[in-house]
């Protein structure tokens, strides 16, 4: 008789989102096809960003989005197809994107759904010139208002416990999609032979021992006293006897989550003098990546708690993150008490 070795199922996305839906007699199948939908702009996001160069669709547009930064052309085109996926369709009831300063609203001539899309079209955009991986990133609520009508800053604003599913899409040397709706987190990879995501990281739990640490030591004269002690311990400065963990630090949020998601580490965006609530962003990065981290056994704080359990109060509100091993974040959180930290105490007082 023979046998293979063991591999994952042959199964695509779509037949996974399905296969988990069926775990809930009461779904009506809103989410499952939410979700596919997702996965399809990241396939068509994902076809773009394999020929920025050859399309001529690589390099800054002369906009800005609403922090300022320019936009680079992909952030446009992956902004505008991921609304365009999901204005028409009935099941979402209101749209945030990085991109734009105001929620989106389903237009007139739609019926609005029943679900909150807030998403981060191209995170990491700044590398996109230079063929660095970049990503998207999804966050999927309820809508807490009466289910009819129109999504209003109430059902976009809500606590990253409350968060229904998340997935991140990630476009480096192979394409990845990645999402969790509460029950594990687990990985496709896309051949675009076919255009299908393909189960290949099933049940992906962040391994001990962590192997690597990121952070943009850059910044390093200007953190606090806790994050800079917390630091020298991940390099194991002051104890010979341990290993240190190795440094990786692209620049790319999903990049680097996603490695230390698979390979296990912490990322962290500390508060410092320049950025004195960190850089990120909590609705559309923070928390559906601390969904994503949390099912797949790890843990995210801001220095002084768990990142899912904030009360955003604006869209585009800052947050510092610590986000990994739960080992190594409860460690920050612990320096940060123990030594104090001039950053995370400002944030903290308006937190
Ligand atoms: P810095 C990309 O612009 C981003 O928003 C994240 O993806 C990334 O982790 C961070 O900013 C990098 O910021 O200040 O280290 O260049």
């Amino acid at each position: 008789m023979t046998s293979f070795p063991p591999e994952p199922p042959l199964i695509t996305i779509e037949r996974h989102i399905l296969q988990q839906q069926g775990h809930h007699p009461e779904a009506t199948g809103r989410l499952t096809q939410l979700l596919y939908d997702i996965a399809l702009a990241a396939k068509l996001i994902a076809r773009e960003t394999t020929r920025a160069g050859i399309a001529n669709i690589l390099g800054a547009t002369t906009s800005e989005n609403v922090h300022g930064e320019t936009q680079q052309k992909l952030d446009v085109f992956a902004d505008r197809v991921i609304f365009r996926l999901n204005d028409h369709t009935g099941r979402v009831s209101v749209m945030a994107s990085e991109e734009h300063d105001e929620l989106l609203r389903i237009p007139e001539h739609h019926k609005p759904g029943y679900y909150v899309l807030i998403y981060d079209p191209l995170d990491g955009s700044s590398n996109i010139d230079v063929n660095a991986p970049v990503g998207t990133i999804f966050a999927i609520h309820r809508k807490r208002t009466p289910e009819d009508g129109h999504g209003t800053v109430q059902d976009v604003l809500q606590t990253g416990t409350e968060l229904v599913a998340a997935a991140y899409v990630i476009y480096g040397s192979s394409t990845m999609m990645v999402y969790s709706t509460g029950e594990g987190v687990h990985g496709f990879t896309l051949d675009p032979s076919i255009g299908e995501f393909l189960l290949s990281h099933p049940n992906i739990r962040i391994p001990s021992p962590p192997q690597y640490y990121s952070v943009n030591h850059a910044y390093q004269r200007d953190w606090g006293e806790g994050v800079r002690r917390y630091v020298r311990w991940l390099q194991a400065l002051d104890d010979p006897q341990r290993e240190p963990l190795s440094h990786r630090y692209i620049g790319s949020m999903i990049a680097d989550v996603h490695r230390n998601l698979l390979r296990g580490g912490v990322f962290l965006y500390p508060p410092d003098r320049k950025h004195p609530h960190g850089k990120l962003r909590l609705t559309y990065e923070a928390q559906p990546l601390a969904f994503l981290c949390a099912q797949a056994g790890g843990y995210a704080s801001d220095g002084v708690g768990d990142i899912l359990k904030l009360q955003p109060r604006d869209l585009h509100q800052r947050v510092p993150v610590f986000m990994g091993n739960r080992e190594l974040v409860e460690r920050a959180e612990a320096f940060i008490r123990e030594h104090g930290d001039e950053w995370v105490a400002q944030y903290a007082a308006q937190r």
